[in-house]
């Protein structure tokens, strides 16, 4: 498969080579135009100024970014070392709603880490939040780097694994009880990245949270990235005709599953961002809680389209969400 990737890729740029007249550049300049046109240029409209932080998060910010780790190269091997400190901090829901969350680096969701494919990954894990917590990573590890003991306020544990397999994956704290640590908001995105990477495309996080609020043991508020309704405030502007690629997760506790339904398009769906070539494409994916996948596409005509789980309920309460289309030149 990842042969035929890159002959596939090969064909594509000496096929665009031709095309754009190219061939007869000699060798030096067809090397650089052709590496130039290997990657072409990811189209991200500009953030609108107003796309702030709000009740203590920013969705918008959070949307696009990636940590890559602290890199270094260690007897061969790419080692990337993630910092993460537990903490406790009120953020605002809505006008009318504080809650207090158990976050990772004082947001919620904690941050996207990123790896790529058999790399080594160290995790320096610092708990200031209060109580018990752990961060328990979705992959293949050995017992000792799994997460699930205790890790005392104020001290430090370190979690090191190798990145496999490539995927979509999840971290989370694993302390009793689990839908509590998790309601609090104690989770986080890990991507792993295939060898040969993937197409270039405008790359996004999506989270869905349920919230909570009042100890009853149903939520009653969720959202995507955080807060409820944000990007019904604030659409995320996506450019026509632009490969966006959405890390879709549910980390929704308490309901058994829920959707992501996409206005006037179809997708394609990576099933657990585990392979190249999609599985199927639909316009609803249901989801239990913590499966997540890939979802690609486009948009053929501007303007605004929301998306959310098709379960309305939870829709109506915060988790809907708007991409604005633009044609820029
Ligand atoms: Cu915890």
């Amino acid at each position: 498969m990842p042969q035929d990737y890159l002959l596939k890729q090969a064909a594509w740029s000496r096929r665009k080579l031709l095309e754009y007249g190219l061939a007869s550049l000699g060798v030096a300049g067809a090397a650089i135009a052709w590496q130039q046109l290997k990657r072409p240029t990811v189209k991200i409209p500009p953030v609108p100024p107003e796309a702030t932080a709000s009740g203590g998060i920013n969705p918008m910010t959070l949307l696009r970014d990636f940590d890559y780790g602290r890199v270094t190269q260690e007897q061969g091997r790419t080692v990337r070392e993630f910092h993460i400190q537990a903490g406790t901090s009120t953020i605002q829901l809505n006008r009318a709603v504080s809650f207090v969350s158990w976050n990772l680096n004082n947001r919620v969701p904690g941050p996207t880490l990123r790896a790529k494919s058999g790399d080594r990954v160290r995790v320096v894990f610092s708990n200031q939040g209060g109580h018990f917590h752990s961060l328990h990573f979705h992959g293949v590890h050995p017992p000792d780097a799994d997460g699930v003991n205790p890790v005392r306020h104020g001290t430090t544990e370190v979690y090191e694994f190798d990145a496999e397999p490539y995927g979509a994956h999840l971290y989370h704290c694993h302390i009793a009880p689990v839908t509590r640590h998790i309601g609090k908001g104690m989770y986080g995105m890990f991507i792993v990245d295939p060898p040969e990477g993937r197409p270039p495309a405008d790359e996004m996080v999506m989270v869905m949270a349920g919230y909570d609020v009042n100890d009853d043991n149903r939520n009653e508020l969720y959202a995507f990235n955080g807060l409820p309704d944000y990007y019904m405030r604030y659409p995320i502007p996506i450019q026509k005709d632009q490969l966006i690629r959405l890390y879709v997760l549910n980390m929704i506790e308490l309901d058994p599953a829920v959707s992501f339904h996409l206005h006037a398009n179809f997708f394609d769906v990576y099933r657990t961002g585990m392979t190249l070539t999609p599985s199927e494409k639909t316009d609803v994916i249901t989801m239990g809680t913590a499966e997540r996948h890939i979802l690609e596409f486009s948009y053929r005509y501007p303007g605004k389209y929301m998306f959310h789980p098709h379960q309305d309920a939870i829709a109506e309460q915060g988790c809907m969400g708007q991409f604005e289309v633009v044609a820029q030149a």
